[in-house]
């Protein structure tokens, strides 16, 4: 007699689905499954985040990759993303036109409730906003001579140093900041290069392209025209002092603000208000001062050139700070706002005109890049007009790359044949719990309710053997632990009275 020992690991025993539907199912549904699956696991784990700087992060983000529009919680972990980055005040920036450099002075956001209405921040938190409702306040024109270094003297006798101060805004996450910036032009600097004279310097300009930034490329040509123009007239007017033997200018300043009642023509002598000191240097220490003052209190362009104020230079410098003007808000990309010279082809050429006339009063410093009137030049320089502009600076990226041949394919396998694998089970489930639900007998092995196929008798031989060998052993119970899933695990039972029998 065969001895029994009960194991407490049991193995299923199987029985063929009788269903016609049921291969077909399967290896149809293997590939479908198999082929969503390996879709999904590669979106979200076939690509790792790497680190990656950005100075354009709007297109970083959206260019990214081709699923970036699908629900977060399958791509969250390979969505690209930026941050923002601080741009502290006394910081040196420029826009993406390349044009001007300005320091940022000062960074505040409106605050409402206390007595105190804004409130100052330590930098200006930036992510590629848009600039926006820009304002210049005033235009400072600072005018020296023998003060200044002899490598520039050798360029230009006079020399004018520019300060504009403008204020702007953007509209970012924390809300609306605002910031001001200041920003210095100077055609001959400190730094000027010796070997540069009589040449074009394009000094303050970080970049020019007479294609594609035609106003900035115009704008630049006036700001130097006009700087080279208003210097060559101050050394001129103390020439003819000199030569009259009577003292004169040493040092100037000029203020230039927007007139209180908004000019929109920018060819309007009105346009700014002006304000200003000279010092005429007497010798021996004694010195005179010329400020508006002197004449009934006019501070208008107009009413300066109208009577003839000395000094003579009053158009000139008036459009030299309107071509900063201009040119400041081209480069800060400032498209709403009307009196602009670069955007208008009329009024471009109003300030061209003197080209020729300017280029026959300037010392040695070579104003450009062009040199010709608008009309002129127009068919060999690209459209005029503004663009919204960004300050220029680097974003910290995380952006997403494709994993490596072989790490990728292991990847999407393991989570592959995770997925299958639940599929599957659930599946198996679903069918052994509607089967049995319909069917008494289809938890019972075949050879216990007689039946025969030709799937079974493997499983059953065992039995089989058994029961020829002694006719009296019943097999009282077979229980099929559906809950096992896959493998159906058939448990035999053996009944008391058999117990018996074996004792025998
Ligand atoms: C600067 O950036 C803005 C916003 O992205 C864009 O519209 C504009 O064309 C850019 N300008 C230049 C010169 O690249
Ligand atoms: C910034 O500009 C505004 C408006 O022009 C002015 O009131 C404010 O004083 C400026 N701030 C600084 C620090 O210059
Ligand atoms: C870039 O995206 C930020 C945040 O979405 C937005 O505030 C900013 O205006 C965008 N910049 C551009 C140039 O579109
Ligand atoms: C100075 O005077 C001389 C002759 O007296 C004259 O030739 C010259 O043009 C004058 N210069 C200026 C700038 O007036
Ligand atoms: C030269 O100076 C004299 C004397 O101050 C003045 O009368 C004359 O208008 C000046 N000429 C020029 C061209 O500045
Ligand atoms: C400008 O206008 C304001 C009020 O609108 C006034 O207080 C100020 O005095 C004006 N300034 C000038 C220079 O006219
Ligand atoms: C401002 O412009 C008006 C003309 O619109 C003019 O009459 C006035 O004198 C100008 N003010 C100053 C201070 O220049
Ligand atoms: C151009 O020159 C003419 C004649 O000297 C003068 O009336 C006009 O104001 C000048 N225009 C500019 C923009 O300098
Ligand atoms: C209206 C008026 O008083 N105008 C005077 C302003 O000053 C100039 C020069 O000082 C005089 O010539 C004007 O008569």
């Amino acid at each position: 007699m065969t001895s029994v020992h009960e194991s407490i690991f049991s193995y299923g025993i199987s029985r063929p689905y009788p269903f016609r539907w049921f291969t077909p199912v399967v290896i149809v549904g293997f590939l479908v499954a198999t082929a969503l699956f390996t879709f999904l696991n590669f979106a979200s784990n076939g690509y790792d985040l790497i680190v990656q700087t950005s100075s354009d992060p709007n297109t970083t983000i959206s260019e990214g990759i081709w699923f970036r529009k699908w629900p977060s919680y399958l791509t969250s972990k390979v969505k690209p993303s930026c941050q923002s980055t601080d741009i502290h005040v006394n910081t040196l920036l420029f826009t993406n036109q390349t044009a001007l450099t300005y320091t940022l002075t000062d960074v505040w956001q409106a605050r409402t409730g206390d007595g105190n209405n804004r409130a100052v921040l330590p930098s200006l938190t930036y992510f590629n906003n848009v600039i926006d409702q820009c304002s210049i306040s005033s235009i400072e024109v600072n005018l020296e001579a023998l003060d200044r270094s002899g490598n520039q003297f050798a360029f230009s006798e006079w020399g004018a140093k520019v300060r504009a101060y403008v204020s702007c805004t953007i509209e970012g996450a924390a809300g609306r900041t605002s910031f001001n910036l200041t920003t210095t032009y100077d055609y001959v600097p400190e730094i000027v290069s010796f070997s540069d004279l009589y040449r074009f310097l394009g000094t303050n300009f970080l970049d020019r392209d007479k294609e594609k930034r035609a106003s900035l490329y115009w704008g630049e040509s006036l700001m130097s025209m006009y700087w080279a123009y208003l210097t060559r007239s101050m050394q001129d007017i103390r020439a003819n002092a000199t030569n009259f033997s009577e003292p004169s200018i040493r040092t100037g300043t000029m203020s230039f603000t927007p007139n209180n009642s908004s000019i929109s023509d920018i060819i309007d002598l009105n346009f700014f208000e002006v304000n200003y000191r000279f010092v005429i240097d007497k010798g021996l220490g004694d010195f005179s001062v010329i400020f508006p003052g002197l004449y009934n209190d006019s501070l208008s362009v107009a009413n300066l050139n109208g009577i003839n104020a000395y000094p003579y230079i009053w158009i000139q410098a008036d459009s030299l700070a309107k071509s900063i003007y201009s040119t400041i808000l081209t480069d800060l990309g400032q498209v709403s706002s009307t009196p602009n010279i670069l955007n208008d082809g009329d009024t471009l050429q109003y300030f061209t005109s003197n080209f020729s006339l300017a280029l026959q009063h300037i010392a040695n410093a070579r104003p450009g890049p062009a040199t010709q009137d608008y009309d002129t030049l127009k068919a060999k320089t690209g459209p005029l007009g503004v663009a919204p502009s960004v300050i220029s600076t680097n974003y910290i990226c995380q952006i997403p790359r494709l994993k490596s041949g072989g790490n990728l394919f292991l990847t999407v396998l393991v989570a592959d044949l995770v997925f299958l694998q639940a599929l599957w089970k659930i599946f198996t489930l679903a069918t052994d719990w509607l089967w049995l639900r319909k069917t008494a007998s289809a938890n019972q092995c075949q050879g216990c309710i007689g039946g025969s196929g030709a799937g079974h008798q493997r499983d059953l031989s065992d039995f089989a053997e058994r029961s020829s060998e002694d006719k009296t052993r019943r097999f009282e119970e077979v229980g099929i632990n559906i809950m096992e899933g896959s493998r159906r695990r058939v448990y035999h039972r053996q009944s008391s009275s058999q117990q018996e029998l074996l004792q025998r």
